[in-house]
Order: C-alpha cells, then structure tokens, then sequence
C-alpha cells in the first residue's frame, strides 16, 4: 500500500503532508470551508489548471479530508460516480469539471443525472474572465464567456460568482436548489482568479443549516379526498409506481396502499425498485418498455395512480390504443417544475383528472390516511412462478446469466447497482427498496461504469453487495471509470453480459432493412465489437481489477461467480466476462418500432 494513504470505512484516501500554519487566506480556501460545512464527503475531479487554487485548497488547506478528493480518469466519470452515489446515500457529492473542455467531456453524465432527477453540485471553472489575468495561449483557450451555456439546459441552475462572498452564497443557492425536489444537477463556475485572490481575512463560513431545503409540500386536502373516492369505488385500480424513494417507509406504505385497495400495481425498470415483484398485487413483469400483461392489466383499468411515474403519457397511450377505454387518472408528481423546451424527457403531456403536486410518499401517505377506515379485500391468490434453473453446460444468454445469479445469490444480499437493456424483470425479484436502483435517466451508454463505481463507493462497508450487470457496449464506453473502483479500494462485482455488438442497433438495423425489403443479414455491420474481440477481463486486470472470464457456460459462469462473490466479500473489485448470445426479451423489441401510436 502507498505509505502516504489510509484505508478506512469508505474509500482509499491519499494523505498528504501537513502544510504549516500560514495566516494567509485564498479565495478557494473560502469555498473549501463551504464545501466541508456542507458535509460533502467525497469530490470527483480530474485535475486542470483552472481549478488549481481549489485543488490546493481541497489538498492543504482541508488536507484532503471532508471532502476527500476522488480521482477520475474521464471528467464523464466524475459526474457518473457523484449520480451513482446519491442514488443509493441520496447525498450530493461534488463533481469539478476542468474549465470549457472538462465539462464538455463531463456533459452526457450531466444530462443523465438531470434525467434521473438525481443532484449533483458540479464545480467548474474558467481561465480568468479578466483578459489582463490571463495566461497566454492555454488560459485563452480554457475562457469563455458564458461557460454555464454548455449545460444550462440541463441544470437546474448555474453560476459565475465574481467574488469569494458571492461564490458563498451561489454554492448555497446551488446546493439548496439541487436537493430541492424534482431534484437535479447544478453547476457552479469559480473563475480561477478569484481562487488565486489573496484575501485581506478569513470569511466567516456560513450556517449551511440555514440555508437547508424546505419541507416536501402537501397534496390539498380536496384533491386526496377525491382521489381516495375514486379509488375506493374503482373496480380495477391500478398503480403505477415509478420515481419513488429508496426509504424503508415508503415502500411499506406503497405495499399497504395497495392492499387497503385491492390494486394491481406495475413497476417499470428504468427507474429503482418500487414494489414487491412477488407480491400477489404486482402485475409483471416489468421491463424498460411494457410488457403484455402489463399492458393488459392498464387497459383493464378505471381508475389509474400515477406515483411519477416515467413517461404517464407514452405509457397510457400504449396501453388505451383505443382512447374511450380511458379510465380516471390520479397524477402525483413534481417533474413540470423542471420541464424546459430545449430537452423532451419531459415526455408526452398526460392527462390527470386529479393532479397532485408533490412527493409520491406525501400522497401514498395521505392517501392511506384517508382511506383509513376502509376494510382491505382478500388479496387476490398467486401461484408461485417457477423459477427457471440453468442447466452447467447450457450456452448462456442474459436469462441464464439471471439463473445463475439466483442460484447463488439472494435478492437481499446484493444491490444491484445496474441492469442491461436486454434484462426482463421477471429475472430477479425485488423485495425492498435497495434491491435494484434503476437506470441512468438519460439513457447514454457509458454512463454504466462510473454509475456502478459511484454506487460501491456508497455500499462500502455495508452488508449489501454493491452488483451491476452491464452490456459490453456500455463496459467499453465507461470502462476506465473502474480504475477509480480500484483505487480507491471498493469491493465491486460486474457480470458483463458480452454479446460482442452494440445489438440494441443491430435489432434496429433488421427492423429497417425489413421495413426496406433489404438483406436484413446485413444487420451486424457497423455493430459488432469482434474480430479482434475486446478482452473485457483483461481490461479489468489491467486497471488493478480481478477480470474473469470469458465464461461461456452456466457452470463456468456459476464457478467464477462463487470465486467473485468470495473475492468481493474480501474487498476486492471484480469483472466477470461473461459471452452471451445475443438476444433481447420481447418487450424490449417492441420499443423499437416508431409507428406503434
Ligand atoms: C452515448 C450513446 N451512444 C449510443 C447510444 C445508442 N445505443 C443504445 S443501446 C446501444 C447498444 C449498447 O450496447 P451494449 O451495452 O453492449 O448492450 P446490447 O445492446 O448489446 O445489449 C447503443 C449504441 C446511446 N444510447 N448512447
Ligand atoms: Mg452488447
């Protein structure tokens, strides 16, 4: 071990040298003090010149501790590791992102978090908005005059304070808006003359406690009262349950909600587990577009519980194809605060005949209030499902790498940080709000890896094993963001499910050509990733990583994966490439096709 690092309960972190008591104030030093108030524990960066008055506060006048710094190799990373850290923790991390060219790398993560409605403080900088500051040539390529215009589209707010006091009060500003819900990234441009300033004094920090975000708000008492009418005399309600929180409580008040109606309840995978997959009222399975069932059960409906979830317009309208079917829609969400018209994740406008603006736990909870004296019916039986086992020498596919995982794995051992786009929900049971944590928000491949590192950052020393089961495609794009995974020391375990092809495209690829009467055969090319295959273990190996594999059979699957279960639980970072064929369940092609309605 470096004799300058100590291991601790999080991760690895790099002692420096004490610096000697100097009562010389930096203006980044007053941002370093906010930045410790703010109990921020861990900052993401990749360095640059730009921030080097902030890197040097961060190291000598905070001595690398609250926060402690997180070296990245791709500004993409430092985002995605901050995203994939609040998702489990829901802290805010800081990200700083190196003038115009480290954010514009750090962009696509930027958008993915604002997607997720997951917070992110994202520091920036600027070489000196002062031309007679600036140093030839690189700080004149490092200055532009509006840098927060790269992102400001997919920030809930930015900044370029032009003094150490007003850099105070635009982290403040930035820090409460971000974890103010719909929640999401921020950006904040510190110029780097006014980290370099020498300061007459110290300023005092500020009472962050002031400055907190205010309560969650209330439905109105009239709309929870409708909706608990409607929904009580509803012959066939339905709850979708979409971006709910990863609280203990919220899921047992959703779970009760439910049974106090009698209410199928749909659970989709883009977002984090939100409901129990085997509970006799979750109708399944679920999966990152509808599945049949689910489709049919939503058309069966008369009254449907929106808890905000993803897409309600796009939703409806694949389930009622024929619009009389419409049943009541009770919307509880908070996402048009954030709509803009630069960016069309707000999706379809849905139609709410109730439409309550707040948190989804503030409803359910009211909702049950309300429905208090209500007698809950019988539920409904449910045969158990069979689960499918894998036989050791079947060649395997994403379904028999799901097997294996069960046949080793419980659903309350691991969380599993990532699935792929070709998982289908009834691979892996849910059964509490940690199971599984959603997808990226932004749908960008690469963002897998560091999203992964940035959950097993949070898990570390936790019971759960921090578990993420990606496409090779998304591997390769992100794959140096697992080096920050070993150097920082986070056990870690990766299945990647290695098709040899960006194959989502290739079923787009034979979708057209169908459609053109042209050789669909043809799909492969420009998709494939082979001849030469990358060696994805050894990548992994390379960057201080066990890498295993190519596993090609369930049983040389289910072998690595008991050594790498064994080797995580000792605190290592693990890689298993596991070749699949390629293959994606229905649903998911289903997605493909434009002309559906
Ligand atoms: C940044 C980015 N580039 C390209 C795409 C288009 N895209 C969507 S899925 C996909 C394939 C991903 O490959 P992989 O992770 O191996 O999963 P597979 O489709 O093979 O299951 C691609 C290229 C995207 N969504 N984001
Ligand atoms: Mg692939």
């Amino acid at each position: 071990m470096n004799p300058s690092a100590s291991e601790g309960a999080g991760a690895r972190r790099d002692v420096p040298v004490p610096s000697q008591p100097n009562p010389t104030v930096w203006g980044s030093d007053v941002v370093a003090d906010l930045m410790r108030a703010l109990d921020i524990p861990y900052v993401l960066l990749n360095p640059g010149a730009s921030f080097r008055g902030l890197h040097d506060s961060l190291v000598n006048h905070l001595g690398n501790q609250s926060p402690q710094m997180l070296i990245v190799l791709h500004e993409e990373h430092a985002v995605a590791i901050a995203h994939g850290y609040t998702k489990v923790t829901g802290q805010m991390l800081a990200a700083v992102l190196h003038s115009n060219v480290g954010l514009m790398h750090g962009t696509m993560a930027i958008f993915d978090a604002w997607a997720d409605r997951v917070p992110v403080l994202v520091l920036g900088a600027t070489g000196p908005v002062d031309a007679a500051k600036r140093r030839p040539w690189i700080d004149w390529l490092h200055t532009s005059q509006d840098q927060g215009a790269l992102v400001r589209h997919y920030v809930k707010w930015d900044a370029q304070p032009a003094s150490p006091a007003a850099a105070q009060e635009a982290i403040l500003r930035a820090w409460r808006t971000a974890d103010t819900a719909p929640k999401g990234p921020v950006y904040v441009c510190l110029d780097a003359s006014l980290q370099e300033m020498r300061l007459p004094a110290a300023l005092p920090v500020p009472d962050v406690q002031r400055y907190r975000p205010p309560r969650p708000p209330l439905p109105a008492t009239e709309d929870v009262q409708c909706a608990a009418q409607w929904l009580a005399q509803a012959k066939q309600p339905v709850i979708l349950a979409g971006r709910v929180s990863r609280s203990r409580e919220g899921w047992q008040a959703r779970v009760a909600l439910a049974e106090k109606l009698g209410a199928r309840v749909i659970t989709d995978l883009k977002v984090g587990a939100a409901f129990p997959t085997r509970h006799p009222l979750h109708t399944g399975p679920s999966g990152f577009f509808l599945t049949p069932p689910v489709a049919q059960a939503l058309r069966e409906a008369d009254v449907v519980l929106s808890l905000d979830w993803l897409d309600l317009a796009g939703t409806l309208k694949q389930a009622w194809v024929d619009q009389s079917a419409a049943a009541r829609v009770i919307s509880v969400s908070m996402d048009h605060q954030l709509h803009n018209g630069w960016s069309m994740d707000h999706q379809g406008l849905p139609p709410a005949d109730v439409f309550m603006a707040c948190e989804p736990e503030a409803a359910v909870d009211a909702l049950l209030a309300a429905l208090a004296d209500r007698q809950a019916p019988a539920l409904p039986p449910r045969a158990p499902e069979p689960v499918p086992q894998a036989e050791p020498g079947d060649e395997l596919a994403v379904a028999t790498v799901a097997a294996v995982m069960r046949s080793q794995l419980r659903a309350d051992e691991v969380c599993l940080l990532r699935l792929p786009l070709s998982w289908g929900g009834e691979m892996w049971d849910f059964e509490g709000p940690m199971d599984f944590l959603g997808y990226d928000g932004g749908a960008g491949i690469g963002s897998g890896p560091g999203m992964v590192v940035g959950g097993a950052l949070a898990l570390k020393g936790s019971a759960r094993l921090p578990m993420a089961v990606i496409g090779d495609g998304d591997y390769l794009m992100g794959v140096t963001a697992f080096w920050t995974a070993a150097h920082a020391r986070l056990p870690l375990l990766v299945i990647v499910v290695n098709n040899r092809s960006f194959f989502n495209d290739e079923l787009h690829q034979e979708r057209v050509a169908r459609e053109r009467g042209r050789p669909v055969e043809n799909r492969w090319i420009g998709q494939r990733i082979d001849d030469p295959a990358p060696d994805l273990a050894a990548m992994a190996r390379a960057q201080g990583l066990v890498g295993l594999g190519p596993v090609r059979t369930a049983g040389e699957l289910a072998a690595a994966l008991s050594e790498a279960i064994a080797r995580v639980r000792a605190g290592e970072a693990v890689v298993i490439d596991a070749h699949v064929r390629p293959g994606y369940v229905p649903a998911m092609s289903q997605g493909m096709t434009r002309s559906q309605g």
